[in-house]
């Protein structure tokens, strides 16, 4: 068997960040991981200078500064020799973007999702603003704009200009719905998908000492009842992913980084998997298990 993985995520998610520390766990051999890499295609020094920048502790450069580069990594099992492909689309992210605010996507893309068999998906933890209640989030507006504050109905002295509504204006939670709500409808071919959801950003959510899937809930509610509500179309596992390690302006946590392992950098949570083994999401859609 040779399995097909796909990365999705919105911009930000977490997604080349995962892919520079695959790319240095599975070349460096520092740290026990259970998939082993076979081959891959795709730009070497793009992979390189990402994986340099990741190991030195400085910011990757954003994809869409990079241009489009689609990595695929043929890794193999080392315990089982299954065999799996993983495809980075890696391009400026903003792809998924443009499916939730434009309804569009590649022809390739559909192709890709109904050859998979698992998806890796990204959410980063750095989300503060998107669950704000209606109270938090008119608090914040400026006053004209408070509801207690707008006209009553009738008082056409006072005309108040909202901005117009707009599909970028979407928090992320709806556009992450929305993504995954496509893939159960044409043009996606209708199946049931396993997909490993990766919290990325891990460190930065840590010492709240919830789960992964607790993190979700509280966070992320509206996708956690997604996959509630929609379990015959998604097996799913929620996984906290800190592939940086460390928040890359806290000076102190590089410096104290600085002398480990660069693999011993990597944390995994949620699934009892190696601590630092980066493959385990792969390993698991690899796996027949649910
Ligand atoms: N603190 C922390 N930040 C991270 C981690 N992984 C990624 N980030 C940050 O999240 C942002 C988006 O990451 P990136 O990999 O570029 O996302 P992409 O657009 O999905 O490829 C960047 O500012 C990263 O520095 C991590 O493990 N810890
Ligand atoms: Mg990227």
């Amino acid at each position: 068997m040779n399995a097909n993985f796909v990365i999705m995520g919105l911009p930000a998610s977490g997604k080349t960040t995962f892919l520079a520390a695959l790319w240095h766990l599975v070349e460096s051999a520092e740290t026990d991981c259970r998939l082993v890499m076979d081959s891959y295609r795709g730009d070497f020094t793009y992979l390189n200078s990402i994986a340099d920048a990741w190991r030195n502790f400085q910011k990757i450069p954003r994809t869409s500064q990079t241009g489009d580069t689609e990595v695929t990594i043929y890794l193999h099992d080392r315990e089982t020799n299954a065999r799996g492909t993983a495809l980075f689309p890696d391009l400026a992210g903003e792809i998924f973007d443009l499916q939730v605010e434009e309804r569009r996507c590649r022809p390739e893309f559909i192709k890709q999702a109904d050859a998979e068999d698992g998806i890796l998906f990204f959410i980063n933890a750095n989300v503060k603003e998107d669950g704000l209640s209606i109270v938090d989030y008119n608090s914040r507006l400026p006053p004209e704009f408070r509801s207690s504050d707008l006209p009553e109905l009738g008082d056409v002295t006072t005309s108040v200009a909202m901005p117009e509504w707009e599909p970028k204006f979407l928090p992320a939670q709806v556009r992450i719905v929305q993504l995954l709500s496509d893939l159960i409808r044409a043009p996606f071919t209708y199946r049931s998908r396993k997909l490993a959801l990766l919290i990325s950003a891990w460190d930065l959510a840590r010492d709240q000492g919830h789960t992964p899937d607790q993190w979700l809930a509280l966070n992320m509610p509206l996708v956690h009842q997604f996959f509630r509500a929609n379990g015959k179309s998604f097996t799913s596992r929620v996984y906290g992913v800190s592939a940086q390690g460390i928040n890359l302006d806290d000076d102190a946590a590089v410096d104290v980084a600085a002398d480990m392992i660069p693999s011993r950098r990597i944390q995994i949570v949620g699934h009892d998997d190696g601590e630092h083994d980066l493959t385990a999401p792969l390993v698991w859609l690899m796996s027949a298990e649910e």
